[in-house]
Parts: structure tokens; sequence; C-alpha cells
């Protein structure tokens, strides 16, 4: 891009006789991802965490700098894009919702980074990579809009960037509250209901039960730290103290773990609130397990309220009785075959996802890939570029899903799924708002409309800003001032069944509507399993 942009100001330049100056490429990007653009008139862009980090490698100023590796795969992330997938599809068979043209998509893996969003956005914007579409000449297929960036901290920093083109962005998972500041990212909107919701939610739980002494527990960024602070805000306003306030850090240090653990072991605190996504938390929970710290009872937001990684039955001696807030969930029809029907040999031949997934789904490694490292039992060694545990047994291709267990195909708890769902019809019904716009009546100057093919970033914003629309589950999905949704969430209980299975129950819900400053906690008390000595509410005072 800046290559593109510093020659036309040397084109501008040179009409004014100034001395041009030479231009060279810097640097390249090195991004993860797939396109399926061919035939589509219109593209989203897509940002999933599909791995869980970047590979820390030891750049030298020797050398020219590379843009990193990623690692540990992400099953969950895989069914978010699954559901774009599938949405895009559906919009794409209806004949209600943009009958006259046909959507195609763009995603990037963000490796839970900032860097490799940042990177993603501006491939976004600059179309640098051939194949990729570039809304800005719009030979090919333009990019209307971009969903994503997962994670707040992904979020603010690509939302920085295609703020200052006005250029949308729909946020499916990125709940931290200063994301609904427009003066700040004038153009995101999100389906995900801003955390002030929930922190607010979390504050009336606490005072409802009667609790005045609780720790507090945040993930380092932006979710956790804001998600926290709100939190202590609007407790304190109750008269609730805090006994203790520990931060997770962002890279592993047992230290700083066992210091936590330690601060829970020593605290007279009952209740503690987490704020933190499954992956920040997981070491936590690992050194918890070890430690056996029991009797406390855990608050949980909505990231980790759900999540596999820390639901696991080894858990449950501690964890048992946590009560989370989750969003709202959906069955989506149809998407359970839509997700059972991916094979590495079935796509588009070129989408190396899906041969990792296979991979990593049933402990084998495709033929093909694996073929230099035969022998050993597991190497680690760069298959395709990734380093990775390469496992000795061969992929035959026949390996049924349906045999296994796997986050992937789990349709239990569809919620951020179902938010990315919405995210894409957010984008289609705005598109075809802006398609509906009667000449001569439209909202732009001179009471222009803009054209589907060929609208300004802006013109799109509008659309999306005012767009109201009902999905499958009934539900009415509008945004209001500051990009955001109503805040509603079940509230869940951990609850363990005859030793075997860890369920979610649904034991209330809370409501916050944030235009009319209203809120209401429901709460049926009768239903909660309390992990505690006498099985009841545990006190924290
Ligand atoms: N908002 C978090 C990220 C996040 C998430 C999740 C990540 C949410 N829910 C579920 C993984 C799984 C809620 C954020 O950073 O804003």
């Amino acid at each position: 891009m800046f290559c593109i942009l510093v020659t036309l100001i040397i084109c501008l330049e040179d009409h004014f006789h100034v001395q041009a100056q030479e231009c060279r490429l810097i640097g390249k990007f090195d991004l993860h991802g797939f396109v399926e653009s061919k035939d589509h008139e219109l593209i989203i862009g897509g940002l999933f965490p599909f791995h869980f980090r970047t590979i820390l490698s030891n750049d030298t100023d020797m050398e020219e700098p590379k843009s990193p590796k990623c690692e540990g795969f992400n099953f969950r992330a895989l069914r978010w894009t699954r559901a774009m997938m599938f949405a895009i599809d559906e919009i794409n068979k209806r004949q209600d919702i943009l009958p006259k043209i046909s959507l195609g998509y763009q995603i990037f893996d963000t490796c839970f980074t900032i860097s490799k969003s940042v990177e993603a956005t501006l491939s976004f914007l600059t179309g640098q990579n051939e194949t990729h579409p570039n809304f800005r000449c719009s030979a090919g297929a333009p990019l209307a809009a971009v969903i994503g960036a997962g994670g707040s901290a992904l979020s603010i920093a690509t939302a920085r960037i295609l703020g200052l083109y006005y250029f949308p962005q729909v946020g499916y998972a990125s709940s931290c509250s200063v994301l609904s500041d427009k003066f700040q990212f004038p153009s995101f909107l999100r389906t995900i209901p801003s955390d002030v919701a929930q922190s607010k939610g979390f504050a009336d739980l606490v005072t409802y039960f009667g609790w005045t002494w609780v720790g507090t527990i945040a993930a380092d960024d932006d979710y956790g730290k804001y998600g926290i602070k709100v939190f202590k805000e609007e407790v304190e306003k109750n008269g609730v103290c805090i006994a203790f306030s520990e931060t997770i850090p962002r890279i592993y240090s047992k230290e700083a773990i066992d210091g936590i653990v330690k601060a829970i072991r020593q605290s007279t605190a009952n209740v503690i609130v987490i704020f933190s996504s499954d992956i920040d938390l997981s070491p936590l929970m690992e050194a918890l397990a070890e430690s056996n710290v029991t009797g406390k009872t855990y608050i949980a937001s909505e990231a980790w309220t759900t999540s596999a990684l820390i639901a696991k039955p080894q858990y449950f001696s501690f964890l048992g009785g946590t009560i989370g807030f989750a969003i709202r969930r959906a069955e989506i029809k149809g998407f359970e075959e839509f997700l059972m029907d991916i094979h590495p040999e079935h796509g588009t031949g070129t989408d190396d996802l899906v041969y990792e997934f296979w991979e990593e789904a049933f402990n084998c490694t495709w033929p093909t890939q694996r073929a230099a490292f035969y022998t050993n039992i597991t190497i680690e060694a760069i298959v395709a570029g990734r380093k990775r545990n390469i496992s000795p047994r061969l992929c035959t291709g026949k390996e049924k899903l349906s045999d296994i267990q796997n986050t992937y195909k789990d349709v239990s708890e569809l919620r951020i799924t179902y938010s990315v769902y919405k995210s894409v019809y957010t984008i289609a019904h705005a598109l075809h708002d802006l398609d509906a716009c009667v000449k001569g009546r439209g909202p732009f100057p001179g009471n222009e409309c803009a054209s589907l093919l060929d609208f300004e970033p802006w013109q799109l914003m509008y659309y999306l800003k005012n767009t109201i629309f009902q999905v499958f589950t009934n539900e009415s999905i509008k945004f209001d001032e500051s990009g955001d949704v109503d805040g509603y969430y079940d509230i869940l209980n951990w609850q363990w069944h005859d030793n075997k299975s860890l369920s979610f129950v649904k034991i209330g819900h809370y409501k916050y509507l944030a235009s009319k400053s209203s809120n209401e906690l429901r709460i049926d008390n009768s239903s909660i399993f309390w992990n505690t000595i006498n099985s009841q509410p545990p006190l924290s005072v």
C-alpha cells in the first residue's frame, strides 16, 4: 500500500517539479488464510484465531525480519469460521436477501495476536496478494466489510486502521467497553453486547447473594482489565470490598501463576470473579488443579463460561458450582451437517487449514505432508511452514468425524458461533437495504443512493448503523448509536452428572438496556449447585 501511495505522491510531486524519490517494497506478509471469491460480486472479510499463538523466534538484526508462524490449533475458531461460510451460503441461496448478487469471503488467521490481525487488515485494505480482492480498485470483487477480529485487543488494533477509512467492521466476540467509543472507533459495530452490561450484571449478582468481600482476576488484555475495572466501579457503589486483584500474565510465568494461586488460597474471600479468555486462563486452572485449593466459588466471564478448555472433568472438584454469564445461544438448522461435511480432499485443495484440522483431530499425519519424516515417533519439524509435533500414524482419509469427540463439531453451545452468524447477516441486510434505495430519495447529499457494486465504505456504514432485522430465532437485531446491541445473558451453573459429565444449567438471566439504563436479574435459587460443604451459597463477607 505504502508503495502505491508513495508512487502516487511522487506523481503529484513530479507534477509540481519536486524531485522524485525511489520506492521499494519492504517486508512481506505471511498470512495464513483462504479466499473464496471466484464468481462472487462482493466479498466479506473475516478474521479468526485458528491458532492460539505465534511461535517466538529469535530474530536478529542480521537478517530480514519475517512474519512469525503460528501454533496450537483452535478447533473452536474453525467452527466459528464455518458459521461465517454457512451464513454466506444460506444468504446466497435465499431469494429475499440480496437476490441479485452472490457473496464470497476472504478469511485470515489472527493467531490470537495483534500483529497478525494488523497484517491481515492491511492486506484487506491493499489487496497486496494478487488473488486477494482490492476494494480500492474495483477489478475483481470488492470487499464490503470485515467481520472480527475475535478478542478485543485485536479488534481495537484493527478498528483503528479500518476506522481511518470508515471501513465497516462487525465484531462477533469483541466485547470490551472501549469499543463503544465512536470517536476512537467510528466504523465498528458488534453483535456481542458490550461488557459494561456483563460487569454490571456481575455486580448485581454479587449484591443479590449478599457477598461483600470478593477477589478479582483479570487477563492482561483490554477484555480482562476493562471488564474488572467496570465491575469494581459498580460493586464499590454497593459497598462491596475487593479482597485481592490479580492479573494473569500474557506470557506464561510460573512465579506469577503461583502468586495468583497463593492469593486465592490465602484470601478469606470465597467468591472470585474472573474476566479472561479461556486461552489465557488455562495455565492458572492447571496450577489450581495441582494445588488443591477448594471451597471457592468462581464467577465466569462469557469467554470461559462454556469453554471446553476449562470445563474439564479433572477441574471439577474446584470449579464445580461456577456461575457464568453466556451470550445468547441458538440452534442453527443444518449447521451440524455443514460442519460434518469437511474433508481435506473435498475442499479447494489449497486449504491447508483443513489438512491441519484433520491431523489434529485424528492425531495422524497426512501422507503427502509427512513424507520426509517417516521414522521418528514424534519429531518437531517444520511441516508446511508450521512447527508442530508429528504423529507417526498416517492419516488414511477414511477417518470418521462421527467417531470422535471434538470441540469443532460440538453444537450444544452455539453462542459465539451464533454471533458470527448474526454478523454476516448484519452485513447482508445492510447491503440489501443499500440496494433497496429508491432513486432520488436516498440518504446521501442530493438525495442520492449508493450503488451496490460500487459504494464507498461510509455509505455502507450508514446502512449498517440503521439496519434492523430478525433472525430465525425471532431475535431482533439493531444497533444503538455506539454500534452496540442490547445486553442479554443466560446465567449458567456448572453441574456434574453421575460423576461423568458436566453440564451448564441455566439458572437465570440478566438483561441490560443501555438506552434505558434498565437492568433485570432473574435467578432461580433452587436449581443452583453450590460446591460448598453444606451445599448452601458460600459466605464471602
Ligand atoms: N470477549 C472477549 C473475547 C471472547 C472470547 C469468547 C474468546 C469473548 N468470548 C469466547 C474465545 C471464546 C468475549 C474479548 O476479548 O472481547
